[in-house]
């Protein structure tokens, strides 16, 4: 197990900030130029600038509710839209994307670049607060990454086709968790590594080093209140996880929000599911800026990620915004869970 530092114990010690990290591995990347490594550098700025409005939200009703003016007269933006703004801005400002799908966007954004010339290589499809609704009751929440390299050709215009691509074909992806610390969490392909921000100085610092997903666990995410509409086989699940028998029953802990549930569920060991239900067909989660760089992440880690019969980053996307069943996390609860969803037959 890894120690996890005070971050205001790392001004005395030599921990490795984010910026040194990212130049000690850029030959990791096979298609290392740079750009990849200045694309994560502007999501970590945007990540700052995003934690600063984040961890004031609750003077919101001070300075103003969103809609409302604030004392500067400016108009007081839902922290949704100004973490989507704030993500695009920075990664337009950087030369290196040609398109950005977010979850706060009804289509992508095209970005030809200051020359005009469409030959920035990168897309990136965001969720710029994941757990939104959560921000008025101050519980943690999240933003989620997730980059690949377009495939149409450069120097043409990005198309949905650069979006619409597999889990499998991302070269990066990642989350920022803005909880009781700011902590960026992400993976080029080499393993998972965490980074938590010190607030006094503005520096992440390499404190979650090759995070791995316990390959079993005992905590099970789940919002049990929708049990009348799981399906059969995730119902036979949640009995099999609270029946008193071996090292069960396991732990229920849900926060409802995907960034927290997942990360407490990669340290600790757990599972989390989002399935199907009677109301939502296809579940709720986002596949391509949800499910795909949260299931990158977890493989990375050792862990896995499913739609109970499919390994969700070989899923072949047909629309920006489409919605699958999820299933992540501890390598054997998954499997577990998906024999349950594969056999329907009660196995209590
Ligand atoms: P429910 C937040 O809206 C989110 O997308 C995830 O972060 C979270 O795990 C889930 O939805 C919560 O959904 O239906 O349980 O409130």
């Amino acid at each position: 197990m890894y120690q996890i530092h005070n971050p205001y114990q790392m001004m005395s010690q030599k921990n490795t900030t984010l910026g040194e990290f990212i130049i000690e591995n850029q030959g990791e990347f096979q298609y290392s130029s740079g750009e990849l490594s200045r694309l994560i550098n502007s999501i970590r700025l945007a990540a700052k600038v995003v934690n600063h409005e984040v961890n004031k939200a609750g003077l919101v009703d001070i300075l103003g509710n969103a809609g409302d003016t604030n004392i500067q007269g400016e108009d007081q933006q839902k922290l949704d839209v100004y973490a989507n703004n704030a993500f695009i801005k920075t990664l337009t400002n950087r030369e290196i994307v040609c398109g950005i799908a977010s979850e706060e966007e009804d289509d992508f954004i095209t970005i030809k670049g200051r020359n005009e010339k469409n030959d920035n290589k990168y897309v990136v499809l965001i969720d710029p607060l994941d757990g939104s609704s959560n921000i008025d009751v101050n519980v943690s929440v999240g933003t989620i990454f997730s980059i690949y390299r377009r495939v149409t050709p450069s120097g043409t215009p990005v198309t949905l086709q650069d979006f619409l691509q597999p889990g499998r074909n991302q070269v990066a992806a990642g989350y920022i968790i803005y909880g009781t610390s700011t902590m960026i969490v992400y993976t080029t392909g080499h393993g998972v590594n965490g980074f938590t921000l010190n607030p006094a100085i503005g520096t992440y610092y390499l404190s979650h080093p090759n995070m791995r997903f316990p390959e079993d666990g005992n905590i099970y995410s789940v919002n049990e209140g929708n049990y009348v509409h799981f399906p059969q086989g995730i119902k036979d699940y949640i009995k099999y996880c609270q029946k008193e028998e071996g090292d069960r029953p396991y732990t229920s802990r849900y926060i409802g929000s995907l960034v927290s549930d997942f990360h407490r569920n990669m340290i600790k060991g757990g599972i989390y599911i989002y399935p199907n239900t009677s109301k939502d067909p296809n579940g709720k989660l986002r596949l391509l800026y949800e499910c795909n760089p949260m299931a990158m992440i977890a493989e990375q880690a050792g862990g896995s990620a499913s739609n109970g019969f499919q390994r969700i980053l070989d899923l072949q996307p047909s629309a920006l915004h489409e919605r699958t069943p999820f299933i992540c996390g501890s390598k054997n609860m998954v499997e577990k869970a998906e024999g349950f969803m594969q056999s329907h037959k009660p196995s209590l």
